[in-house]
């Protein structure tokens, strides 16, 4: 008789679901991940891509990383040779100091996303560039930051949504620009499903998500603040706006009022390619409320993105739909609303005044640079595939002074151009903490097996990295428990890592939570700043504009490359199963584009930008996209869709504007 254990734990990954886990374990050894069907999101089942992943790549011995290496060939080859711990990070810590004292702290780039979002492998390796005052490639620049610097001009902050579970008393839901169907599998398989009101899709992609709608608006990239403003016009022209709530909770509805008159519904139908019934639907539906309006990071990675972001929150504004049950708005939910001190686990105290940080969109120019950029530290990232102007950044990574030290799991693109590669360990074999950013809970991540060879934690990692350098600063040394015990403690929950781990995931609040129920916002004026005099002294417009993208230049069509559903970001592109899934690398015209194009479906194609090209296999769909729009999804392993993105950064937070990218498509 095999013995037969059950470890709960939870799925780290960069996703709205944050699935419960149970770990199969027979005579010590994992035989199986599997969803949790105690876990109220996973019910049983973990999405497509992980329950592939991590019974494939993740858990392959051939394909994790298992002991340190050192470089043996010229940068890039591919050739290491394998090291001790010691060795490595002897040569590591000799490597970084030299920068030190050749350029400062500044010299050494830090980058680092979401390979992790558990919290102490998220977080605790920030205490090690704080201390050292690296330059931060600022993780946020490359997905979502001009989302958060419009929502903190209009809210005061962009982390206080709604809470999932208010949707029991809305009569609508709109998912604007946000895909879950690929992007939060389990919240679109079940949360909007359950949904009892009407569900809107805003998207330029007519996604699964979007065909299960009650309605889809199809517009056009880049139209989204034209849409909002025409829904304003529409709204205000059927008596739907909230007088009161705008009297006495809302800044500069008169700026948003006085650009009303011109945002006619044809106009709207004109530049945003949505037919005028449409608008008007989604307008009764929203109007009448109670609503909700989750706002995808899709959205905003667009040229005027952060516009857009600011335009759309001004129907919840207009309308009152905030601050009661069925109403409100979401982007992200963040740790302080579960008490999480991120200032204590990120050493945030440890940081130099100053410390300098640049955006993911100046990498590339930055890297190729002697004077400033001395060496690359990357950790939870697979940055020679997720960062823009990838032709050049890798040619910059290359560079035979630049010191490249990367953590991975895997020989990913980035660690074959790195000097030395340090084994991690992956979520399955180390204790943490994960929070949902969509669902207001805690879960723990339980230590199921022990790591692959001599691979550790991040936080393991950091811990010797720093002790190699000879820093000495205590936080750089505090261990994992110490940690978890203190986040957990402060958090006011009551709740232990032990009792964390035998129920897997907490719900910290039994009925929903109503986000700003009390009227008041973290703005400077305590009100929604639909006009924001902060940003005017930033340097931007008072209040919002109804912009719209013009259709792309001529002979030009619009790239979207967002999440697709077999890929998590850059990872889970060397899984064989999920490789065959995948099939060749492939772009998605409208039929008009391809009959002018004179291009036929399974054809190999050129597409090609300013700054790179890639061939993909053409498939052509009527309905996934429209005409002038392309669709090719992120995340391929090897050269992908980044080595045609120009790095242009979108109006607000030096953030990308990816979805902004124009190409050329022909013949090969
Ligand atoms: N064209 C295009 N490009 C995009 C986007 C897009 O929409 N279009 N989206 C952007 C967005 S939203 C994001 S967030 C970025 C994400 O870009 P990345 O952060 O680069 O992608 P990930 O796949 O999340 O993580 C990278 C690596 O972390 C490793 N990893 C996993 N767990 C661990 C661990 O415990 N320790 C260590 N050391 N490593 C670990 C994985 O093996 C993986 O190789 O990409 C951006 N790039
Ligand atoms: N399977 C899978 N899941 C993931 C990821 C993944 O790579 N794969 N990545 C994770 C990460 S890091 C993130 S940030 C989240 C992101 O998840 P989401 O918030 O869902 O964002 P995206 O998937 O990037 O893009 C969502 C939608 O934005 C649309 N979009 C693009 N341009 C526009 C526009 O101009 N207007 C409008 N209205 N819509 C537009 C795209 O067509 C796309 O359907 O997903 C996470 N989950
Ligand atoms: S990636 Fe998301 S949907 Fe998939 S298992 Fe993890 S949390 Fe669940
Ligand atoms: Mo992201």
């Amino acid at each position: 008789m095999s013995d037969k254990t059950l470890v709960k734990t939870t799925c780290p990954r960069d996703c709205y679901d944050a699935c419960g886990i149970v770990v199969i374990k027979r005579d010590g050894k994992v035989t199986k991940v599997l969803g949790d069907p105690e876990h109220p999101v996973a019910r049983g089942a973990l999405c497509g891509k992980c329950a592939l992943a991590y019974n494939g790549a993740w858990r392959d011995p051939a394909q994790r990383l298992a002991k340190p290496l050192i470089r043996s060939g010229p940068k890039g080859s591919g050739r290491f040779r394998e090291a001790s711990w010691d060795e490595a990070l002897g040569l590591a810590a000799e490597r970084l100091n030299a920068v030190r004292a050749r350029l400062g702290g500044a010299g050494i780039l830090n980058t680092h996303y979401t390979g992790t979002c558990s919290l102490l492998a998220g977080g605790f390796p920030q205490r090690f560039f704080n201390a050292i005052g690296a330059t931060e490639v600022e993780p946020d620049t490359i997905c979502n930051n001009a989302g958060h610097v419009a929502l903190r001009y209009v809210l005061g902050t962009s982390a206080l949504g709604f809470d999932p579970r208010t949707a029991r008393d809305a009569a609508c839901v709109v998912v604007w620009g946000a895909n879950p169907s690929a992007s939060a599998p389990h919240a679109h398989k079940h949360w909007l499903k359950e949904v009892p009101g009407k569900v809107v899709v805003v998207d330029p992609i007519r996604h699964a998500t979007a065909e299960a709608a009650d309605l889809h608006l199809q517009l056009r990239p880049g139209t989204d603040a034209a849409l909002a403003f025409t829904l304003l016009h529409v709204l205000a022209r059927d008596g739907k706006l909230d007088r009161a709530f705008l009297a006495w909770s809302v800044l500069g509805w008169n700026e948003i009022a006085a650009q009303l008159p011109a945002c006619t519904p044809d106009w709207g139908a004109r530049v945003t390619g949505v037919p005028v019934e449409q608008i008007e639907q989604a307008a009764a539906w929203y109007g009448s409320g109670p609503a909700m309006l989750w706002l995808g990071q899709g959205l905003q990675r667009q040229p005027n993105g952060g516009n857009a972001f600011r335009a759309i929150a001004c129907l919840p504004a207009a309308t009152g739909n905030m601050g009661k049950a069925g109403t409100g708005l979401y982007y992200l939910n963040g740790g302080a609303r579960r008490g999480l001190d991120g200032g204590y686990l990120e050493g945030a105290a440890l940081a130099p005044e100053g410390r300098p940080a640049i955006s993911h969109m100046d990498l590339a120019e930055l890297l190729a640079d002697p004077a400033k950029a001395g060496a690359l530290v990357s950790w939870n990232m697979n940055v020679a595939a997720s960062g823009p102007r990838q032709g050049e950044l890798r040619q910059a990574l290359a560079r035979e002074d630049l010191f490249v030290l990367v953590a991975e799991l895997f020989m990913t693109d980035t660690a074959r151009l790195a000097d030395v590669v340090l084994p991690a360990a992956s979520f399955l074999e180390f204790d943490d903490l994960v929070s949902s950013y969509f669902n207001l809970t805690l879960s723990a991540q339980a230590q199921a097996e022990e790591p692959p060879g001599e691979a550790l934690p991040n936080m393991e990692i950091f811990r010797r990295l720093a002790r190699a350098m000879k820093l000495t600063q205590p936080a750089l040394f505090e261990s994992d428990r110490a940690i978890i015990d203190t986040l957990l403690a402060r958090s006011g929950h009551g709740l232990s890592f032990d009792h964390l781990k035998s129920v897997g995931t907490a719900t910290l609040y039994p009925e929903p939570v109503i986000a700003f129920a009390t009227g008041r916002y973290p703005t400077p004026s305590g009100r929604i700043e639909l006009a924001s005099p902060q940003a005017a002294r930033d340097g931007h417009p008072l209040a919002p504009l109804p912009l719209a993208d013009g259709p792309a230049a001529a002979g030009r069509l619009r790239l979207l490359s967002p999440a697709g559903p077999w890929l998590m970001n850059d990872s889970y592109g060397n899984d064989p199963a999920i490789q065959q899934r995948l099939g060749a690398a492939d772009i998605t015209l409208h039929p008009d584009d391809a009959a002018r194009l004179g291009l036929e479906g399974g054809q190999p194609v050129r597409v090609a930008s300013p700054v790179g090209a890639l061939t993909l296999t053409l498939k052509i769909d009527a309905s996934l996209v429209t005409p002038g729009t392309a669709f090719a999804a992120k995340g391929r392993w090897g050269e992908n869709v980044n080595a045609l993105f120009d790095g242009r950064k979108s109006d607000l937070g030096d953030s990308t504007a990816v979805h902004g990218q124009e190409v050329t498509v022909s013949a090969l």
